[in-house]
């Protein structure tokens, strides 16, 4: 299993743009289409603050006509799809807790409605897909591996944090639970009554960061950390 990228949606209190009906399948250039956004509510999230809406049994159809769309629609996106209401069930509206998943596929009609409470409304949608799938136009240099290998290369494996810690500008290493596991009890000891933090090793070599944007479902806030390029707008 492949995590392919992952998106930090926020709509500010007040917001008022909407994500008009989609599939985020017909803006990404994998194939076959079988990824699976798990979006994990940052904060609780109801339908005042702008919750997700999907339309059951909408994946039935795969790929479904959209249009351009419009600056008089107020939308994130550039894609609409006209006809949802009649492409499945009722709208749903993923009303959650902070910290519950909703899982979702890629050919699943879904949107939003502007922010209309005083709450702001934050997300993290991570997008896994099976090794089978084939990435285009480059799609495939920045995932990770998050179970399993992939046999056939296509897809990076980039690797986690060391140690559990993840790097931040502010501290920019990574504990090192082997180096620290193989002083004697006594060093250990020793350390530990001096205060001392865990063993740290240097700071992993890093590919210099595409220029994040701030693109989003909702609206744009320093919270949006994506990559322009990989995202429909
Ligand atoms: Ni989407």
């Amino acid at each position: 299993m492949v995590l392919r990228q992952s998106h930090l949606f926020v709509k500010l209190p007040g917001d008022p743009k909407r994500v008009s009906w989609h599939q985020d399948a017909s803006y990404w250039p994998l194939t076959p289409s079988r990824v699976v956004s798990a979006w994990l509510a940052i904060d609780d999230v109801d339908v005042d603050n702008s919750a997700m809406h999907v339309i059951p049994r909408s994946h039935h159809h795969a790929r479904l006509t959209f249009r351009d769309g419009t600056a008089t629609e107020n939308n994130v996106l550039y894609r609409t799809v006209d006809n949802a209401a009649g492409c499945g069930d009722a709208p749903v509206a993923l009303e959650m807790r902070a910290g519950q998943i909703s899982p979702h596929s890629d050919w699943t009609l879904h949107g939003s409605e502007p922010n209309r409470s005083n709450r702001r409304r934050c997300g993290l949608a991570m997008r896994y897909l099976s090794a089978d799938v084939r990435a285009h136009d480059g799609w495939n240099a920045n995932s990770i591996w998050c179970r399993g290998t992939d046999p056939t290369g296509h897809w990076a494996n980039h690797p986690g944090p060391h140690g559990g810690h993840i790097p931040t500008p502010e501290s920019p290493v990574a504990a090192d639970p082997v180096r620290e596991a193989s002083l004697s009890p006594h060093r250990q000891q020793q350390r530990r009554r001096r205060g001392r933090a865990p063993y740290l090793t240097s700071a992993p070599k890093r590919r210099p960061r595409r220029r994040l944007s701030a693109i989003t479902h909702g609206s744009v806030s320093a919270f949006d950390l994506i990559q322009e390029s990989e995202h429909p707008r």
